[in-house]
């Protein structure tokens, strides 16, 4: 290094000198800097300092000087020239494979268009992304077949057409599969519009078009496939996680909110590619700023390993010839706003505003025509760039990797929406367009064909097709591929169960208890003890689950450090790098993110584990729905666990924290089996069930219990209830006496039962009235059965009608019906048709309060005195009790029915 004042040469570069004389001088050399830097800021002030280290900077950046982690790095490309590996192939075959899959992915979305206007689809997400995935086909994505069992990839959503048409070109679609791309239902099948496993099961493996969840979901899986190899439950395999994430979509809570996570745990398994065009849906993402500096900054100052992929080849002799820096400078100061319209506006705009304004600038680019200068390409769409970043990213260790990579939104479509605000909603291009599209791309379609925008196969054999198998072949199969490895975990022995079968004996706990005892068994029975992965998102001591800790340990992939504080007790906070809790900390999406991890594991990791994800039953459905809903999408299999439940059983905490809808938000997601059970042999049934159809049979459902913290006597379980359990209703206890009139049913679920058993005591003994009282432990399973049953009598006409559950549980004498919950009454409204006579629904529809129980169930009026009075008014309406029944007894149960309706 030469010295700013002496000029002289650093004694780094004499290694002929004696190592006391080298300390010596690096000292003085030091020394000089320092006074150098001093003199400048006493005569110019520290403004000036921070001018000339930033120029020192930029000087030493293009020098290839690795430079201490700092938040931003100058606009230019983290790998130097002289850093880039060759390319190792064949950049003009590659070209053209390239250029069919831009063609087709294009002709699939202005066809589907042309056919069905208004059906959609994306062009210019995957235009600007093809050399992205391009180099990552032809190089790196592993398929399942390679040894590691193959790379993860979450693709872009609305690049979903360039990955279709890829698979067109493998052979693996067909023609009739892009046609009816946007037209599932069509004859023959279709293709969805973005990635759905649901859809395509042997296809796609992530759901990602829900911006912000691939790369969170991602984050996750890369950290359990750590999870499994440190427990032993796979082999570490040196597969990678690829994320491809929109640079708008880096705005989703979601995209950036967990991603200190993945260098915290080391996570050198994953590499995110945002692909950086600067655009969203609306416009530029930031106009006035810089989003690859902005991404930079936030990955870097938590420490990822960043590389910018900036400038394409053509820049490096620029950047060469300008040792100053002033290039890169002028480009660090240009918003993105700018280099839009620039794109947009051609070569003498870009000459004239970005280097117009400095002599030296001006010269630089001289000898460029405007055309030339227009046609620069940039990083990301330069596949020995690209190619450099991802090798960089792969060989990396120690962190996880994110490549900002620049490109333009629309790349190809030129005059059609090449870099315009609209050219995200671009699906239409006339015969002209497609023309010049033809052109750029150099497609062998001929000219009177090109309006009709064919879709383009290489015959087999083709020098394309032979190499691009080929290279797939290398890489271990194509990708995506969604591939299960079917083993079948035996169900634990009944034996398991019994104790919850059997009741409490007068002694109380609450579900939750029972629920986490069930847990601690599996996590001890032969069959599922390896296999269950227990989530918390902090809250494991709330659920009363700290016997865990030290039972089974918490996962950190650095073991335990430090002495935890409790270490003396028996109990203690235990973290192994065995340990098998994810203890996710306060973050629910992310416990989601790994419960869609562990639940899919079957089909991504080859190994099945069992996810039961516990959580404050408020901060669930509610917070995370979509996640839910992508969980749902991934065909996750596993419990979801929804604690402290209960708009009233949860006491005291309030309106933000008291669930009374979660049942509600649960109702639409279809691969969803939810129940609210009321005791422990309920939830024992219901476990065992979802055991052995999701873990034994392979079932595609997953599983959403609440329970409650309230704590009673668990009774025994009634006689051949089983099959009622799991379709959602059964009989708890007939009433006695046999009373003339219609019948009195009294439906109950959770805690809210209990409420209703004392209902029936009262209705029996102040008031004469027997009625039967029912567990409801599911209106989802009850309603989706009745809808079955509904909509195949409405098919079949002439054919012996279904009878739904719920209808064939009650006979068919005249009955009146109140069901209460702790959840709204929408749900029990939600069966009403089916049931024959009138439905009184009691539920906690409104805002939670800070209360006790019994406050809370009088405030809601889903209390016994509630639940008798509703009987008995339901019963007046029908004729059968006298006038004024309902009346008189308002006064006798104590109710107040001047008391508003307060939500
Ligand atoms: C959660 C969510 N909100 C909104 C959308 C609608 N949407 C689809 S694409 C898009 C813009 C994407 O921009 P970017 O992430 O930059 O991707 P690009 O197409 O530019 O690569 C939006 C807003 C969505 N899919 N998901
Ligand atoms: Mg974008």
């Amino acid at each position: 290094m030469i010295s700013p004042r002496t000029g002289r040469e650093g004694a780094s570069r004499l290694p002929a000198m004696t190592r006391r004389r080298t300390e010596d001088a690096d000292a003085l050399e030091l020394r000089e800097w320092i006074e150098s830097l001093d003199e400048v800021r006493l005569r110019s002030g520290p403004e000036r300092v921070a001018v000339l280290l930033r120029e020192l900077q930029i000087r030493a950046q293009l020098s290839g000087v690795p430079l201490p982690v700092t938040a931003q790095t100058p606009y230019a490309n983290t790998i130097s020239p002289e850093e880039e590996p060759a390319y190792p192939g064949d950049r003009a075959i590659e070209r053209r494979i390239k250029s069919l899959v831009r063609w087709n992915a294009m002709a699939m979305v202005v066809r589907a268009n042309r056919e069905s206007p208004g059906i959609g689809g994306h062009i210019s997400t995957y235009a600007s992304s093809a050399t992205l995935y391009e180099v990552g086909f032809n190089h790196f994505f592993r398929g399942r077949d390679d040894p590691s069992g193959g790379d993860h990839v979450y693709f872009q959503g609305h690049a979903s057409p360039g990955i279709y048409a890829r698979a067109f070109l493998e052979g693996r679609l067909t023609v009739r599969d892009l046609e009816n791309f946007r037209r599932e239902l069509r004859g023959g099948g279709g293709l969805p519009s973005y990635p759905h496993p649901w859809l395509m099961p042997e296809f796609w493996e992530f759901p990602t078009v829900s911006m912000g969840l691939g790369p969170i979901l991602a984050l996750y899986r890369a950290r359990f496939e750590r999870y499994l190899e440190n427990r032993g439950l796979r082999e570490p395999s040196g597969a990678k996680v690829w994320c491809f994430v929109g640079d708008g979509e880096c705005d989703e809570p979601e995209s950036l909110g967990a991603i200190s996570l993945a260098p915290r745990e080391g996570l050198e398994n994953l590499i995110c590619v945002v692909n950086c065009n600067l655009q969203r849906l609306d416009g530029p993402v930031r106009g006035n700023g810089k989003i690859i500096q902005e991404l930079e900054a936030v990955f870097r100052g938590v420490g990822w390993n960043v590389i910018k992929v900036v400038w394409g080849g053509g820049w490096d002799e620029l950047f060469a010839r300008d040792p100053e820096g002033r290039l890169v400078r002028r480009l660090g100061e240009v918003v993105d706003g700018d280099f839009l319209k620039a794109h947009v506006e051609g070569g003498a705009y870009l000459r004239r505003r970005f280097f117009g304004e400095d002599e030296d600038l001006r010269r630089l680019v001289e000898d460029l025509s405007d055309d030339e200068l227009w046609h620069l390409r940039l990083g990301g769409h330069d596949p020995g760039k690209v190619h450099a970043a991802y090798r960089a990213a792969v060989d990396h260790t120690g962190s996880p990797t994110v490549i900002l990579a620049r490109t333009i939104k629309g790349y190809g479509l030129g005059e059609a929406g090449e870099g315009r605000n609209v050219t995200h909603q671009q699906k239409k291009l006339n015969e002209e367009e497609l023309l010049h599209f033809r052109d750029r791309f150099d497609i062998p379609i001929p000219r009177e064909r090109v309006g009709e925008a064919p879709f383009y196969r290489p015959v087999e054999g083709s020098p394309e097709l032979e190499y691009l198998l080929e290279r797939r072949r290398k890489l271990g199969g194509s990708v995506p591929r969604r591939r299960i490895v079917v083993s079948r975990i035996p169900p634990p022995e009944d034996s398991l169960f019994a104790e919850f079968l059997e009741g409490t004996k007068g002694r109380e706990v609450s579900t939750t208890m029972a629920l986490v005892r069930i847990l601690a068994k599996l996590l001890r029975d032969p069959s599922t003890e390896r296999l269950v992965v227990p989530i918390v998102p902090d809250e494991a001591r709330t659920f009363g689950m700290e016997a865990l800790f030290r039972q089974c340990g918490i996962y950190s992939s650095v073991g335990q450090l430090y002495e935890p504080v409790d270490a003396k007790s028996l109990l203690y906070y235990r973290e192994a790098r065995d340990g098998q809790i994810l203890e996710e900390g306060i973050t629910e999406a992310g416990a989601m993110s790994s419960f869609v991890a562990a639940g899919t594991a079957h089909a991504v990791h080859g190994v099945t584990t069992i996810p039961i994800f516990l959580f404050y039953s408020m901060f669930g459905f509610q917070r995370i729905g979509d996640l839910v809903w992508a969980a749902a999408d991934s065909r996750a299999r596993g419990f979801l666990v929804g604690a402290t439940a209960g708009r009233t059983t949860l006491a005291g905490e309030g309106l933000q924290h008291q669930d009374g809808q979660s049942h509600l938000l649960a109702l639409p997601v279809p691969n969803l089996r939810a129940y609210d059970p009321a005791y422990a042999y309920e939830i024992a049934v219901v476990v065992r069930d979802g055991l052995r159809r999701m873990f034994e049979e392979g079932e595609d459902v997953f599983y959403y219990l609440t329970v409650g913290n309230e704590t009673y006597a668990q009774p025994a379980m009634p006689a051949g209830v089983e099959e009622g359990i799991l379709r959602g209703l059964y009989p708890f206890r007939r009433g006695s006496g046999g009373v003339a009139g219609p019948k009195v049913h009294l439906l109950g679920s959770g805690s809210i039962l209990n409420e209703v058993i004392r209902a029936q005591s009262i209705l029996e003994e102040r008031f004469g009235v027997a009625a039967d009282v029912w567990s409801a432990t599911s209106y989802k399973a009850l309603r989706d059965d009745a809808l079955e049953a509904e909509r195949w009598n409405r098919l079949h006409p002439g054919e012996e009608e279904r009878i739904p559950h719920v209808r064939r549980s009650f006979g068919p004498e005249d009955a009146v019906f109140v069901a209460a919950s702790d959840y709204v009454t929408a749900l029990p409204d939600s069966i009403a048709r089916w049931l024959p006579g009138p439905l009184v629904p009691l539920g906690t529809d409104g805002f939670g309060r800070s209360e006790d129980r019994e406050a809370l169930r009088r405030h809601f009026e889903v209390d016994h005195r509630s639940v008798a009075h509703a009987a008995l008014w339901a019963l007046e309406r029908r004729g059968a009790a006298a006038k004024g029944t309902a009346q008189k007894a308002l006064r006798t149960l104590e109710i107040d029915p001047s008391k508003p309706r307060r939500p």
